[in-house]
């Protein structure tokens, strides 16, 4: 059954005053559920055309999306029509009908000298900071400010730190050991594949990072088939020699069906601009404190500084608590 015949029933569907109010309300929201729509999951967005992974068929399927909803991105969950043959039949594409509802957003802060477009994840469940021990030098604050973009969307940061055949990492890991993290150090020699695979099973998590830092040189070694270009990024015309320019999500072999990294280009930090700084307390809490699941009364944020400042989780993440309100309060001040 088409769409279209879809909406002629809704039409007939006039005896409830439901219906009626339906009925007077603007075209595009008199659409039906569309039963027979089939959810995907949103894996690369390409001019506008999507690849949806529908888990049902275990397969990709290209479509453009229907023009009354609003743009689909990496990672949403989005209810597809069409006639899913497999292959696709060339020139049959489908159609995205719904966005179902966001559980987060990830956004690329927008910076006046950067020109490629904005790269944006939604329902991320990890995001994996992606920091080299050298070559580029880790820097605490960049790492506080992905921390914080995870915290306040709510997705589980866990650190990577690559080239660790350049340099020893140890100094860098203190400074967020307490925060009870997950911490992997990976090589291009020996890129700890299990543990990788491992925190990765059955997760969709993005991966973030300065270029250059070695996330590409990461995705090739999960993803053989990826393919993604590496040698990092021109730090001056923001253009790689043929580095990945777009975001993709790539299923993870060796690991659970729903296994899905996804390769950011250049992500120097996410926009952090409307953050509630009462979730970072939070969240920085509950991490470091390992109360997570644990409710914190409203308004009670002031106490748990408290707590920190007088070094009640130790002297490190009192640094890292000042140092992140610190960045927090240079947004307001922007
Ligand atoms: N020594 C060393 N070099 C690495 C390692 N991982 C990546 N690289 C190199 O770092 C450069 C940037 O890597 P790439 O994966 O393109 O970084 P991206 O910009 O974050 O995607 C490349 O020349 C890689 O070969 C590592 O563990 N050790
Ligand atoms: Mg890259």
């Amino acid at each position: 059954m088409s769409w279209d015949s879809f909406d002629k029933y809704e039409r007939y569907d006039s005896h409830t005053e439901r219906a009626k109010t339906r009925l007077n309300r603007p075209r595009s929201k008199q659409r039906p559920a569309y039963q027979d729509a089939k959810i995907g999951r949103v894996i690369e967005v390409a001019r506008g055309r999507y690849q949806v992974y529908i888990e049902e068929f275990d397969e990709v399927f290209t479509a453009s999306k229907a023009r009354e909803i609003s743009v689909p991105i990496i990672g949403d969950f989005v209810a597809v029509v069409g006639e899913f043959t497999i292959p696709q039949t060339e020139g049959s594409l489908a159609r995205i009908v719904r966005i179902e509802e966001r559980q987060n957003l990830l956004r690329r802060s927008a910076d006046d000298k950067d020109k490629v477009e904005r790269t944006i994840v939604a329902n991320a469940d990890q995001l994996l900071i992606i920091t080299a021990s050298a070559n580029p030098e880790p820097r605490v604050r960049l790492i506080e400010r992905y921390l914080i973009a995870a915290f306040d969307a709510g997705i589980t940061p866990i650190l990577v730190i690559t080239k660790t055949d350049l340099a020893s990492p140890d100094a860098f890991i203190a400074e967020f050991e307490p925060l009870h993290l997950q911490i992997i150090t990976t090589e291009m020699d020996s890129p700890a594949l299990d543990e990788l695979q491992d925190v990765l099973n059955g997760k969709f998590s993005v991966l973030a990072g300065h270029s250059g830092v070695g996330k590409s040189t990461l995705v090739n070694a999960l993803v053989p088939d990826a393919n993604r270009a590496t040698g990092g990024v021109n730090e001056v015309t923001g253009r790689g020699t043929h580095t990945s320019s777009s975001s993709s999500a790539f299923r993870v072999p060796d690991t659970s069906e729903n296994t899905w990294i996804v390769d950011t280009p250049g992500v120097r930090s996410f926009g952090l601009g409307h953050i509630n700084p009462d979730n970072i307390v939070r969240a920085l809490w509950h991490l470091a404190a390992g109360t997570e699941g644990e409710t914190i009364a409203p308004g009670s944020e002031a106490e748990i500084i408290e707590k920190i400042e007088a070094g009640e989780l130790g002297e490190v993440i009192q640094r890292r608590l000042e140092s992140m309100l610190s960045i927090l309060d240079g947004l307001e001040a922007d």
